[in-house]
């Protein structure tokens, strides 16, 4: 059985609803057990900054899916959210990212894990140093709590997927 570390983006309409969608879509999945989910945080967009506010968790899985399957799932539910809820081409509904499998290193042409932009990215750090605060980045040897991106701000908690808006 191997551990993998998903990252579930949203900013587009029902954000809570894409957020339980996709976690409900996951439990579905052949292969795939959900562990355990962090708490909801609405996180400023980062990069595009012109863009509406995102909610972000992320999820622990224990899967027999090799990387590249676990990426196909992601994908697949990626689009079935997608299409169900939007018409045209547009920002995508829900974002699944792998950000860890195991210690494992990967660099193929459509994965890169752990994901090459994790550790800049409050809004993933956050929410995956709560789920296990002594996560180590297998490629640097540091913990993901000592980035110096978990301090800059942008991530506030905002609830969980059991109870809703805090
Ligand atoms: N995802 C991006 C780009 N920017 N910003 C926030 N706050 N949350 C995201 O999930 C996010 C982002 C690309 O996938
Ligand atoms: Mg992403
Ligand atoms: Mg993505």
């Amino acid at each position: 059985m191997n551990t993998a570390f998903l990252s579930v983006g949203t900013n587009m309409g029902d954000r809570e609803a894409y957020l339980k969608l996709a976690i409900a879509s996951l439990r579905e999945m052949e292969g795939i057990q959900l562990v355990e989910t962090s708490s909801i945080y609405e996180t400023a967009p980062v990069g595009v900054t012109d863009q509406a506010d995102f909610l972000n968790i992320v999820v622990r899985l224990a899967t027999t899916l090799a990387p590249l399957e676990l990426l196909a799932v992601c994908q697949r539910i990626e689009q079935e959210l997608g299409r169900e809820r939007t018409i045209r081409w547009g920002p995508r509904t829900a974002d699944l990212d792998i950000l860890l499998y195991n210690d494992d290193a990967i660099e193929s042409e459509t994965l890169s894990v752990p994901h090459p932009r994790m550790r800049e990215r409050a809004f993933v750090l956050i929410p995956l140093t709560e789920l296990a605060p002594e996560c180590t980045d297998p490629v640097t040897g540091r913990q993901f709590r000592d980035e110096p991106a978990m301090q800059e701000g942008g991530v506030a908690l905002w609830g969980s997927l059991e109870v809703g808006r805090l």
